[in-house]
This record gives C-alpha cells, sequence and structure tokens, in this order.
C-alpha cells in the first residue's frame, strides 16, 4: 500500500482556474479515470480524473479554491505500485506524463463541457460524466439544468426534461424558445454589454423553474407587532447593562419555525418521483442574503434550538460567510421554508418566489406606524408587513391564512407567551 498524489494537471494557458465541484468525499474508493474535480474558467469546465485507483485519504482543495497546474488536489492509498510512477512532478511543478497516461489525457478532453452557467442558487452543479456528455451532445449546459436527484444532482431524465422546456414544437418544426425583439437596443441610443454576474447566473435557472412550475399564491397580512418593537428595543444585557441589538428578523425567524411546527405541510417537498410528500423534522430556514455578488439562500440549522439571540448571532454569521464568499456549498441545500427580508431596505409587500425543493417562503417588508381604531381609540400602532408566497399544490388557501394569522399571532401582543414555547 502506498502513497499517491494527485495533482492539477496541465491546463494549457489557464491560470488561477476555479473549482467549482468536488466530486469525492474522504474514505471513498476511486477507480482510474474516475472524476475527482471540476474546474471551471472563463471559457469552459472540465473534470479531472483520477490517475490512480485507491481509497481518498486527504483532500486538499475546496470549492471556490483557485488552482494551478501541480497543485496538490488530494491524496490517496494506493495499492498498485507501478501507477505511482505514472505521474511526478519536477521542479517546475510541470506535469510529466508517461505513454500510458495517453489514455486518461484523452478521456479528460473528451470530458470538456463548454460554457460555464447558471445552477441552483448559490450552488454547483453535480452529474456523472456520462450525464454531462448527453447533455453536451444535446446542446445543452449542464450547469443550467436542475438536478432531481439527491443534493440536486442532474440525472439523464433531468436533461431530457430540460430540453423539452427549452423548445417549442411548431408545425412540426422543433425552435428554441429565444424571444428576439424587434429593434435592437442600440437603434435607441448608447447602450454598454456586461456580462451576468455569475451568482445571478447561477440562481437565474432556479427562478425560472420555480415561477413556471409551481403554481405561486401570495397571501398578504398586517401584523400588529407593537408590543414586540418595544420589547425589542428595551434588550439589555443583565450583567454589563449593554444594549443588546437583535433585528426584528431573529422574532420572526423564532415565529416562523413555531408556525411550521403547527402546519408541517409548509415544512414539506415534493417527491416527484414517487409522488409522495416529504414531512421534514428539522427546522433549518433560509435566508435571503443580499451580497455584492447577488442573491444567496443559505440555511441555518436547527433554529428551533436557538434563542433569539443565538438567532441573530447566526444570521450576522452566516450573511458574513455569504458576503465573503466563504460559505460551503452544502450550506445552500436542504431547508425547510426561507425569509427573504428587505425590512432594512424598504417597502411593503412583494411577491417572494419559493425556492424549491421548499413549498413556501415568507417575505418581509419594513414596519410602519399605522392608526387604527382599538377599543374605540385611534391610536397609532408599529405594522410589519408580510408576504407568503405556498405552492398551491400542497397548500390550500385556507391553510395559507390560517399560517398567516398563527404568524401574527406569534408575533402580536401575546408574543412572549407564543415564542416562549
Ligand atoms: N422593519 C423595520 N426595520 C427593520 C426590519 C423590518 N422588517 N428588518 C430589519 N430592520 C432594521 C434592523 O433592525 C436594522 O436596524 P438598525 O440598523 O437600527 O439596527 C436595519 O433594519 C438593518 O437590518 P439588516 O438588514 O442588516 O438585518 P436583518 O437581520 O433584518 O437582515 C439579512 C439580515 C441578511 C437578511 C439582510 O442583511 C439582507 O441581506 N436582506 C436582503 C434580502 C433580500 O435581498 N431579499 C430579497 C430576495 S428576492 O430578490
Amino acid at each position: 500500500m502506498t502513497s499517491a498524489k494527485i495533482l492539477v494537471p496541465d491546463m494549457g494557458d489557464f491560470k488561477d482556474v476555479e473549482v467549482i465541484e468536488v466530486l469525492v468525499k474522504e474514505g471513498q474508493q476511486v477507480k482510474k479515470n474516475d472524476s475527482l474535480i471540476t474546474l471551471e474558467s472563463d471559457k469552459s469546465s472540465v473534470e479531472v480524473p483520477s490517475t490512480h485507483e485507491g481509497m481518498i485519504e486527504k483532500i486538499n482543495i475546496k470549492v471556490g479554491n483557485k488552482v494551478n497546474q501541480g497543485d496538490l488536489i488530494l491524496s490517496l492509498k494506493s495499492e498498485n505500485k507501478t501507477e505511482e510512477k505514472k505521474v511526478t512532478v519536477n521542479k517546475d511543478k510541470k506535469i510529466e506524463r508517461k505513454v500510458e497516461d495517453k489514455k486518461s489525457e484523452e478521456i479528460k478532453k473528451k470530458k470538456e463541457i463548454i460554457p460555464t452557467a447558471p445552477t441552483s442558487q448559490g450552488g454547483t452543479k453535480s452529474a456523472s460524466p456520462k450525464v454531462r456528455k448527453f447533455a453536451r451532445e444535446l446542446g445543452a449546459n449542464v450547469l443550467e439544468i436542475s438536478g432531481s436527484q439527491r443534493a440536486g444532482r442532474v440525472s439523464e431524465e433531468d436533461v431530457k426534461n430540460f430540453i423539452r422546456s427549452q423548445v417549442a414544437v411548431s408545425g412540426g418544426r422543433v425552435e428554441k424558445k429565444i424571444h428576439k425583439e424587434e429593434y435592437s437596443h442600440e437603434e435607441f441610443g448608447e447602450i454598454e454589454l456586461k456580462d451576468i454576474p455569475r451568482v445571478k447566473k447561477l440562481s437565474g435557472p432556479q427562478l425560472v423553474r420555480s415561477w413556471t412550475e409551481i403554481p405561486h399564491v401570495t397571501q398578504h397580512e398586517e401584523i400588529d407587532i407593537t408590543e414586540m418593537e418595544q420589547f425589542r428595543s428595551s434588550l439589555y444585557d443583565y450583567y454589563s447593562g449593554e444594549m443588546i441589538k437583535v433585528t426584528p428578523l431573529a422574532f420572526i425567524s423564532k415565529a416562523l419555525v413555531s408556525a411550521l411546527k403547527t402546519f408541517p405541510n409548509f415544512n414539506a417537498s415534493i417527491d416527484p418521483i414517487h409522488n409522495k410528500i416529504i414531512y421534514k423534522k428539522y427546522f433549518h430556514l433560509g435566508f435571503a442574503v443580499d451580497t455584492p455578488h447577488g442573491l444567496m439562500v443559505p440555511k441555518v440549522r436547527n433554529v428551533d434550538q436557538m434563542s433569539i439571540k443565538e438567532i441573530g448571532e447566526a444570521l450576522k454569521k452566516t450573511s458574513k460567510l455569504c458576503r465573503e464568499l466563504k460559505i460551503d456549498k452544502k450550506e445552500f441545500f436542504g431547508g425547510s421554508m426561507t425569509i427573504s427580508s428587505l425590512g432594512g431596505i424598504g417597502g411593503t409587500f412583494f411577491t417572494p418566489i419559493i425556492n424549491p425543493p421548499e413549498v413556501a417562503i415568507l417575505g418581509i417588508g419594513k414596519s410602519f406606524d399605522k392608526l387604527v381604531r382599538l377599543k374605540g381609540k385611534i391610536t397609532s400602532r408599529k405594522i410589519l408587513p408580510i408576504s407568503l408566497s405556498y405552492d398551491h399544490r400542497i397548500i390550500d388557501g385556507a391553510e395559507g391564512a390560517r399560517f398567516c394569522v398563527y404568524l401574527s399571532e406569534c408575533l402580536g401582543k401575546d408574543f412572549a407567551f407564543k415564542l416562549a414555547v
């Protein structure tokens, strides 16, 4: 048993190429030519195959790393001693390949997939080399396809569905659905062309899929949060006497978890393969985070086990990781329901788009003062505007309305009793 090191191969003129996918795990057994990682440059993506067979000991890179030829990808325990000699690196980190490795080089070349592009929110796309090849042959980009398999992995069936969704049959002819403007934009004045930012490219197809495939209903509600706001702004640390700053979002998260426990249909996903409903017993909330790179939706795990202060801290930490692009890909998956809060920015009601495979999303607007009649008197109250979008296949209107009423109670004057349980 010997230890073998797998290095980034010669990538021609490409430098600082981004790792967009790690396809293997430590402890996994791999065969020669199994794909290990996917690298993506401005022009293409390429899967790097293993040059050895063996068990992966340690993976030295992660998604988001920029790599160059000769960088260490991983080390594995190999039983085949002769394999060990096939790839070596000289002082200049140039990879010398022996004749036997020509075959792996050819396979690597075959695996080139062209243009970079969208995937699910903030994540990257995983698919077997066979599926990638199939997509490529049909002129599709696997990164644009929503995967129905575990962790969003793309299957051959997903590729077929994607192709079907992209074309329209007219008069027996298959046409790609691309709308062409009658006049080009520059005919009306000066314009500037820019690339669509990467994160927006990633989220775009996911949003289209959600908007076109899920029958959305959005219910709006005004919640009276006067008492909750008075309480929130009076929070201070018992020992230091310092004010504790928690945004309304932490309270809303707590209320949402309570609502999810009461209405399990909202903490669910559709299993399209077996035509069943998956009920989740965990409470991992997704939060739409506005970053300079675009919108990201990381999950905060086990919110039901956190105090309001802990939720506030987790939110700060997670949004910071997103803004610094340090968040792990897996943190964009496995959510119960998402909150999209525009409360810190402004505006009241809007139509949040469900983040599949979730079945509902809660939109939060900025709270405002409103004069209302209370016990015969006109009085000023603090109102929180919410917009709840849900998948009408799973949740009906009455349940949507009950969910909103429940949230109102959790954040209303008896919030302390409701959220304490
Ligand atoms: N009403 C009134 N004020 C609110 C509020 C609300 N509903 N929600 C937050 N605020 C206040 C906060 O109390 C804070 O006030 P102070 O500066 O006085 O403390 C201020 O607004 C800023 O809050 P924040 O936005 O920094 O913090 P948050 O916990 O509310 O939100 C996060 C965190 C990560 C969700 C937020 O920073 C963000 O990225 N929001 C944008 C989400 C988004 O883009 N959604 C749209 C998705 S669809 O395109």
